[in-house]
Order: C-alpha cells, then structure tokens, then sequence
C-alpha cells in the first residue's frame, strides 16, 4: 500500500489523540494510503522523544521549520495552541503538505483567509478538525435534516459546559491567555458548537453575545507538566487572566432560524457537556457527546398515541462509520470520531473527494466567533460580513 509520512507538531492531549488516530485508521479502515509516523515535534526534548519511543514515531524533532521543510514529509498534522496554527500551516501548504490542522483555525479570521488561499493556490488538502462532526450519532442528525423528517428548522440550542478551572488554584495555562489561546471557551467550545450548527443548520448571518470573568487570576503553571485538563503550578506568582470565563451568544442563521451558543469551564459538574437540540416543523434533535452513542429523535409523524422522543442507538452498520467497528450495540467513543476524519482526510488525498471543514469552514467560524467577541465589548448585536 501507498504510504504518507506524517509530522505531527504537538504531543499531550491532541497529539495523543492525532497519534492513536494515524496508527488504526488504515487497521479499521480501508483506506488507499497508509500514514506512516515519520517525524514528531514539540519543544521539550526529554518528554518529547518519551511521547515518541511509547507511541512509535521514528524520529523526533524540536524545531518545526525543519519538519516542515523535510522533503519526505506528505502530511502536517498541527495539534497545537491556536497561535502557533497560522504560521505553520502558511510554511506547510507553501511547502505543498498536505494540512490536518487542530481548532479553532487561527487567532483572527484574516489569518484564517490567508490560510484558505494559500492552502488553495498550492493545492494541497486542508482540514480543520472538528472532530464531533463526525459522530454517527450527529451523523444521523444531519440525515435527518437533509432527508426533511425535522422541517423548517426554528431553533438551535447549543451548549458546551465543562468545569476544569473552577478551582482558582488552577494554574494560567495557555487556554487562559489571550496571546496563545486567542480566545477561552468562546473559542475553544463555542467553535465546536458553531461548526456544528453551521454543519446542520446553516450560515450565521448576525450574532449577539455577552461574556464573563469569574477568576482573574491564577498561578503561574509548569509549562512542560501542564496540559489541558491537568494545570501544574510552578509557585505561587501569580498571573493575568487574559480571556473569558464563560460567553453566552445568541444568534439569527441565514434561513431564519434562532440560536442559542452557551460555552463555560465555570459549570460545576459538567465535565465536556457537548450538547445540541434542533427544533423544526417536523420534529426535532437531541444529541449529548456524554451519551454520544444516542440520538434522541422526535417526529410529528409519529401516531398522536405514540409521540414522544425516541432514543436511537446509532450502533448499527446502517450508520455512517460504525460498520467498520464493532457489532452493533458494542458502542463507540471520543477517539474514534478522530479516526473518521483520518479517513476522510486520506480519502481526500488519494481519492480527491471533498472534505470538511476545511479551511474555508474554519473562515466561516472565525468571522462568527469574532463577531460574538465584538459584541461583547460593544454591547450590540453585529450582523457578519463573510
Ligand atoms: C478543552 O477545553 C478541550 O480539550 C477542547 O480544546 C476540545 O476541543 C474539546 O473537544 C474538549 O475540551
């Protein structure tokens, strides 16, 4: 089988869940192309070249100019802050790799545009990974919509709680400052829930939003033990907070539907509460990523006796991606999403069959991200310009 050399630039919580990816796709999947974990990439050698001889990279690297100038190198795989996406991905497509790029895509929607053209004009395939898009379950969903069991769609509601930095003990790492992390959950979980409403219900034509600081200031972190989820303090100096504890945004789509984005790390109890309802003329969505096996569904066509939400286990080879898996019943989790992109994402190289999001989806998310922002400072409602 054809092979592709990987260079993955990152190694905790997403380069693990990248680094599992790479190695069972071409196991579970039938894919033309087999990723092959050339080279990985991080600044902290000791950890770094640990992460590598337990997950099996060949090589190890501390400076991504060169992994990105490496000749043999067909994909780069960028599981990094989002400060750190623009510049890379700007080498890499110039380069002419191939570009798997973690979320949010950039730190402003010009970069992002950048991103688009220059990832256009060198031909390469690009790929912001969202990966709860490619949930059967939220699958099922969009079959739903497009299929027109759900209507005229009124309304999206949208929340994504987690509750990891409700201790004020937790160190400032870099989902809590401006400059690395660009934004804090408006940008880290709003954009998961606004690429998946842009995915199931459409554009965002304008957008209201108000956000909040709850802690605004922590300890500085041990930067080479802190990850997400899992903050080590070096002392007990203290630092800035520099982004938003929560942002609630409300918004009106291009088709006319209303929606609500609610994104917090400030909600006691919920660990990585990734939850959606559509409601329409015919029926409606329910979806949880904590239950992400499940969809609820509910259909006005039912018999008027007999209405009421149905719980549908999304387990059975009728269902995108799970065929591959296991029998039906035997559920699936968070990594395997990632693996239904890696899919995608190779099929789009060898096969040159679309795949989203991509950078152009990234565009589209940034402009409405930063829309919420804006209205958050200007207290006003701000219709987008794409
Ligand atoms: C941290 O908030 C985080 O890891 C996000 O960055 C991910 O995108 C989300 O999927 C889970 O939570």
């Amino acid at each position: 089988m054809k092979e592709l050399n990987v260079a993955l630039i990152g190694y905790k919580f997403m380069g693990k869940a990248h680094t599992n990816m790479w190695i069972k796709t071409p196991l579970f999947f039938d894919v033309d192309a087999k990723p092959v974990l050339k080279v990985i990439c991080g600044r902290h050698e000791a950890p770094l070249k640990a992460f590598a001889s337990r997950w099996g990279w060949q090589e190890t690297e501390t400076d991504w100019r060169k992994v990105v100038a490496r000749k043999d190198i067909d994909i780069v795989d960028i599981a990094l802050p989002q400060n750190l996406h623009y510049e890379i991905a700007m080498e890499a497509a110039k380069a002419g790799k191939h570009i798997f790029c973690e979320k949010p895509i950039a730190m402003t929607s010009v970069q992002a545009k950048e991103m688009l053209d220059t990832a256009e004009k060198h031909k390469v395939v690009h790929y912001v990974n969202h990966n709860y898009r490619r949930c059967p379950a939220v699958r099922l969903a969009k079959r739903l919509l497009t299929e027109g069991r759900i209507g005229r769609i009124f309304h999206w509601r949208g929340a994504y709680l987690q509750s990891w930095i409700t201790d004020p003990n937790f160190p400032l790492t870099w989902h809590l400052r401006k400059e690395t992390a660009g934004s804090g959950p408006h940008g880290d979980l709003n954009s998961h829930s606004i690429d998946l409403a842009r995915y199931l219900i459409g554009d965002i034509k304008s957008v209201s939003c108000m956000t909040a600081n709850f802690i605004k200031e922590r300890p500085l972190p041990d930067e080479v033990a802190a990850g997400t989820f899992s903050g080590v303090s070096k002392g007990t100096e203290k630092g800035q907070v520099t982004v938003e504890d929560a942002a609630f945004m409300l918004a009106e789509f291009q088709n006319g539907a209303l929606g609500s984005f609610e994104a917090s790390r400030f909600a006691t109890g919920r660990k990585n509460y990734n939850y959606f309802e559509i409601y329409g003329s015919e029926g409606a969505v329910i979806f949880n990523l904590e239950r992400m096996n499940e969809l609820l569904f509910y259909s006005n066509k039912d018999p008027d006796y007999a209405q009421g939400f149905r719980n549908i286990l999304a387990t059975e080879g009728v269902h995108d991606y799970v065929g591959n898996w296991w029998p039906p019943g035997h559920i699936i989790g968070y990594e395997h999403e990632f693996i239904h992109a890696a899919v995608d994402f190779l099929n789009a190289i060898t096969r040159g069959t679309p795949i989203e999001p991509n950078f152009r989806d990234g565009f589209m998310e940034m402009k409405v991200l930063e829309a919420g922002l804006d209205s958050a400072v200007s207290g006003k409602k701000i219709d987008i310009a794409y």
